[in-house]
């Protein structure tokens, strides 16, 4: 297996993360994922500070290995998260759906390696001259909040422009999309959509078996008049929310509308109202699998690959 920088820095053993799904990502489901070599990440996502400590001391509980933390950087708790990470000297912080600069030298100062999601070149360049150890490219064959590029466009062109590891995001579920991500240039990948079937994922079953039987075209994006485009599991709700997008409604509104969705399908189950972010590759994930048996076949399958495109150098 390719050598990757930043496994080496942080210290684990596959170039694995596994991304910051807001709602899902909880200590349990961080702790498999690094217990199984890869770089788990609980996700703050609207939580407030109290649960985001309390999720960080029980992930230490629950594993050895290094962990990390995403900050969901348009949460009404951003600043008491951002100096919760910094006490508890994660890891690895790890930000979304924003750009991180102002905090940067706070989780730097506490010694955390800090891994931002790009959507772009000039959010590549902002975090390498704010000392990034590294960042994640992030396309928008991804479940949640994307941003313009597809994976295939923007992880080469930020490779191009960074003198750190990239990770790729989106669109990433097998070994296939492994080596297809190091083609790109890229020393790592983050997965979400293929942990959501994790047995150690917590969300509600009906999540679990709208991930399991989606198809290929099964996802959709809204909210791109508010300036938050966010894939999701087409049903009820996007349907709604796509018909009254482009109406006269006003934006306090329709985030109104939207408020509360993402509990309703994790928490709830409530295949209606809430709101299943999955990625494009919801249909090749077949099968509830452990974290260790979903590590494992990716990586063997990378193998597997990357020697059969050996024939393209012959
Ligand atoms: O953050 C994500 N995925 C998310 S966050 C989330 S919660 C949410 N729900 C509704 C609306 C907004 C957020 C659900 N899924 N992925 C990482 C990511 N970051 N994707 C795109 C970005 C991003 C976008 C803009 C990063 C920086 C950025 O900067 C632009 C700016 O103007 O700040």
């Amino acid at each position: 297996m390719k050598k990757s920088k930043i496994a080496e820095m942080l210290g684990i053993k596959y170039p694995v993360f596994q991304g910051g799904m807001a709602w899902v990502a909880d200590a349990e489901l961080a702790a498999a994922v690094s217990n199984a070599g890869g770089l788990g990440i609980i996700a703050a996502g609207n939580a407030d500070g109290d649960y985001v400590r309390a999720q960080i001391r029980k992930a230490k509980e629950l594993t050895d290995k290094p962990f990390g933390l995403n900050i969901m950087l348009l949460s009404p708790f951003v600043e008491e998260v951002a100096q919760i990470a910094a006490e508890e000297k994660v890891a690895v912080v790890t930000t979304g759906a924003g750009n991180p600069a102002k905090y940067m030298a706070l989780w730097k100062e506490a010694g955390i390696k800090v891994i931002p999601v790009v959507p772009s070149i000039t959010f590549a360049k902002i975090a390498v001259r704010n000392g990034a150890t590294a960042v994640i490219a992030e396309g928008g064959e991804s479940g949640g909040h994307i941003g313009e590029l597809t994976t295939m466009a923007l992880v080469p062109q930020v490779v191009d422009i960074v003198d750190i590891p990239v990770i790729a995001a989106g669109g990433i579920a097998d070994g296939r999309g492994v080596a297809a991500a190091f083609a790109l240039g890229a020393d790592a990948v983050q997965l979400g959509t293929r942990f959501l079937s994790a047995k150690e994922c917590n969300i509600h079953e009906n999540y679990k078996k709208k991930v399991l039987k989606a198809g290929d075209t099964a996802t959709v994006v809204t909210g791109r008049r508010l300036g938050h485009p966010v894939r999701s599991i087409k049903n009820q709700f996007a349907r709604e929310y796509g018909k009254i997008e482009y109406t006269d409604i006003s934006d306090q509104e329709l985030d109104d509308f939207a408020a509360g969705r993402l509990r309703m399908a994790v928490v709830d189950g409530d295949e209606k109202n809430g709101c299943f972010l999955a990625g494009q590759i919801a249909a090749m994930v077949n099968e509830e699998q452990t974290c260790k048996e979903i590590i494992e076949d990716l990586m063997s399958d990378t193998e597997r690959v990357l020697k059969e495109m050996a024939q393209y150098s012959e």
